[in-house]
């Protein structure tokens, strides 16, 4: 089953299970603009509410992921204007989205990820990178501190000191790099990348989806705690994990020999 809902500067369609999002300002190697967050974030919503929504992939049209902020939108900005009202009115809601919806989250990297663009690509749960992808933080570019939860991210995947570097200089990371670094899961030639995303989305659409949220969830909360209070959060979702149908199926196949079919519920 296919089906679109219309948006101005994304692209977002739904098919198997698989909803996938496709930033689309090709020529401003899409840049992302305020009206762009918003149908960015109104997606994210559809994603949590539908039901037949499995797995989510965010990728870019044309040669580049995301150039982060669009510059252009900043040009004639009065010093009325708050910036961090601005982050807490899209960047910050979307990527809280992101972190908070309990579908898994592919970030298909086709192309250059810069600034608040690398921000979506950190927030989503597994990186595929094309070869031709690069990673840029930007910020510093125009004498910024990171924001769109680059810092949060960046640090935790690729430990503090790489991240200082990172932020500091804004040069650019290639692919190869990248993943040697931790910051993409896995790097494919350009032409293979399309294929190896929507096999492993497949993949996770007929996966047990509440158990993958709860792992999410488990991964988000459990970043802050004391081993001590993760083994008790962690007894505390699993108390829910064990209620699902996904669970009994995956218990009554194993007993039948047979392989399981989940539902997602
Ligand atoms: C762009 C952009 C862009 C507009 C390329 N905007 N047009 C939050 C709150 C408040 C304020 C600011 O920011 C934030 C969060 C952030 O995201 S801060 C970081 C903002 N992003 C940047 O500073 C990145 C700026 N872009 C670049 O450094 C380069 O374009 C990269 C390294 C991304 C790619 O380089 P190239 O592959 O050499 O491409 P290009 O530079 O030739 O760009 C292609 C076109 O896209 C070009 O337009 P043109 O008309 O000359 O063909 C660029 O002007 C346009 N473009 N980024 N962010």
């Amino acid at each position: 089953m296919t089906n679109q809902q219309a948006f101005e500067s994304i692209l977002f369609d739904v098919a198997d299970g698989v909803a996938t999002i496709t930033l689309n300002r090709p020529e401003r190697l899409n840049a992302l603009t305020t009206g762009m967050t918003k149908e960015l974030l109104a997606a994210i919503k559809t994603c949590a509410r539908d039901d037949a929504i499995r797995c989510v992939v965010i990728t870019g049209a044309g040669r580049g992921f995301s150039a982060g902020q669009d510059l252009a939108e900043f040009e004639q900005v009065t010093d009325k204007f708050s910036v961090g009202d601005h982050l807490r009115r899209g960047y910050n809601r979307l990527i809280l989205a992101l972190r908070e919806l309990e579908k898994p989250v592919i970030a298909q990297v086709n192309g250059v990820a810069a600034g608040a663009g690398l921000g979506l690509a950190l927030a989503a749960d597994m990186r595929i990178a094309s070869d031709k992808a690069s990673f840029v933080t930007a910020f510093i570019g125009i004498g910024l501190a990171p924001d769109s939860g680059v810092s949060w991210h960046l640090q935790r995947l690729i430990g503090p000191a790489r991240a200082f570097e990172l932020l500091a200089t804004g040069r650019k990371v290639r692919a190869d790099e990248a993943l040697a670094l931790g910051l993409v899961n896995q790097v494919v030639p350009a032409a293979a990348l399309g294929e190896t995303v929507a096999a492993m989305a497949g993949r996770f659409a007929q996966a047990p989806t509440r158990g993958i949220g709860l792992t999410k969830r488990v991964l988000n909360k459990t970043a802050a705690m004391t081993l001590a209070e993760a083994l008790e959060y962690e007894a505390q979702i699993q108390d829910i994990a064990v209620r699902t149908a996904d669970h009994k199926e995956g218990v009554q196949a194993f007993i039948e020999k047979r392989p399981p079919q989940f539902v997602g519920k």
